[in-house]
């Protein structure tokens, strides 16, 4: 019970304090609300506020003063004016009226904090549609865009509508694995047995780990699987020491092993290494008996992966297989395979299959016509590091004699050519098979140490006999007795 005399001028400053202080809700508070006022001014003097419910006037109201009886009853209030009359016609007026407090949440006006008309607030939440503030302004607990918006039946936490379970299946989004279902269309997956089961995948993306040079990841009835890609194209089988591998069927493989053979040797053989795929030799175990190049004929053993030969090692060999060595050759000469004719052998001397010589018109005659050297001149050939320089080769040579044919077999001293066989007058030479012939060099290796040779022949009289003249193999240029073949 609240009882109140005021003063207009104090009026607003209470409406004022009323709009600011907290809305309780509580229907007992009058709000002041007048549907009259009468203001007048009293015989003493002073103004005394009228207010509040509706005032009746019999007859001629001459109201000379007013006074303000205020009693405020649960929600009615009750103003009693008593008006003192000063004349014959009396008047007296009973109001009863709705009272004068603040803003409250039922007086149909958006006031106080309400966030829409008498909710929101202090005030009972909205309902849908109303506007909001916050959640807490909603009877949804959802504000959204400043209007309370109905509860998302998909995202309440309980199971409802037709979902299959909690905010998931039918309407909502699809269900996780180990969720309840109704159907497959409740689960990203399947719905086997009323439960979501478990799936590898929903997208190929997902399958990415199957993705390598010759498969690419997919998703088939949510499992990932390895489709082929790439056919014949190249990719890494993961060995560093295969080369060429290419994708088939979606499998990496047909890789050759790599080629190391550039690092085999009489005592050592080219491996290809695991670890990094780079080649290196594997020395064979030492004293394991070799074939050491330009050996000559010792017995030659592996040495820290060196084939030394006992009997010495020569610094040239030539058994003409072809010329990849360089040989010059003068007309008439050739490199090529033995063939009979002229007194020329068949077969060369070197126990190999290409059968290779050097000789004047292999299978045939030389020509008789008169012509100064025609001749086969080797390779530069390195003696350094030689120690006893020896030159032998193997011959089958059948010739006319001195004047109608000379031959001679020169070295280059560095200075001039100098010769180290030459044939003369009668008899002629007619070797039956080949021969071996020795030279010793060692009176003429240049100060270079770099030595040539030349096997040449000349018609010096007309009158010649058809001869097959020069067949040569197996050239040796090494220490003395040094023999490969
Ligand atoms: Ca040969
Ligand atoms: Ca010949």
């Amino acid at each position: 019970m609240m009882r109140m005399k005021l003063h207009s001028s104090t009026l607003g400053v209470f409406l004022m304090g009323l709009s600011l202080a907290a809305c309780s809700g509580d229907d007992t508070i009058a709000t002041a609300s007048a549907t009259d006022t009468d203001t007048d001014t009293d015989t003493d003097g002073t103004t005394t506020l009228a207010t509040t419910g509706t005032s009746t006037t019999t007859g001629t109201s001459t109201t000379d003063a007013t006074t303000i009886d205020t009693t405020t009853t649960d929600a009615t209030s009750t103003t009693t004016t008593t008006t003192e009359s000063t004349g014959p016609e009396t008047s007296t007026t009973d109001v009863t009226a709705t009272d004068t407090g603040g803003p409250s949440c039922d007086d149909a006006e958006q006031n106080g904090d309400e966030t829409d008309v008498d909710c929101g607030g202090s005030c009972s939440p909205c309902a849908d549609g109303q506007m909001c503030l916050d959640g807490v302004d909603c009877q949804s607990g959802s504000c959204v865009d400043g209007a309370c918006a109905p509860i998302d039946p998909c995202a309440n936490g309980v199971m409802d509508g037709d979902e299959s379970d909690v905010d998931c299946g039918g309407s909502c989004m699809v269900c996780n694995a180990g969720q309840m279902c109704n159907a497959d269309d409740d689960c990203v997956a399947k719905c086997l047995d009323g439960v979501c089961e478990m799936t590898e995948c929903v997208e190929d993306a997902d399958c990415a780990d199957l993705n390598t040079d010759c498969t690419v990841g997919a998703c088939l009835d949510f499992a990932c699987v390895a489709n082929a890609a790439n056919e014949d194209g190249p990719c890494d089988d993961g060995d560093l020491c295969s080369e060429g591998a290419v994708c088939t069927g979606g499998v990496c493989g047909g890789g050759a092993p790599k080629d190391c053979s550039a690092l085999d040797s009489a005592c050592s053989a080219g491996l290809c290494n695991p670890e990094d795929g780079e080649c290196v030799a594997e020395n064979a175990p030492n004293d394991t008996p070799c074939t050491a190049e330009y050996g000559c004929g010792g017995n030659a053993v592996c040495t820290d992966g060196a084939c030394v030969d006992d009997g010495g090692v020569a610094s040239f060999y030539e058994p003409f297989a072809d010329n990849s060595q360089g040989w010059a050759l003068d007309m008439e000469w050739e490199i090529g395979a033995a063939a009979v004719g002229c007194g020329d052998p068949g077969t060369d001397h070197t126990p190999t299959d290409d059968n290779g010589v050097a000789g004047v018109v292999l299978g045939g005659c030389a020509t008789t016509q008169l012509h100064d050297y025609y001749c086969l001149t080797s390779p530069k050939i390195d003696v350094s590091g030689q120690a006893d320089v020896w030159m032998s080769f193997w011959r089958d040579l059948y010739s006319d004699y001195t004047p109608y044919m000379k031959n001679k077999i020169e070295v280059w001293d560095g200075n001039d050519w100098v010769i180290i066989f030459e044939t003369f007058g009668f008899p002629a030479v007619n070797d039956s098979n080949w021969t071996l012939f020795e030279y010793d060099l060692n009176p003429y290796v240049p100060a270079d140490n770099t030595i040539l040779l030349r096997w040449c022949h000349n018609i010096g009289s007309g009158g010649a006999f058809n001869r097959g003249s020069w067949n040569v193999d197996d050239v040796v240029v090494g220490p003395q007795t040094c023999q490969p073949f």
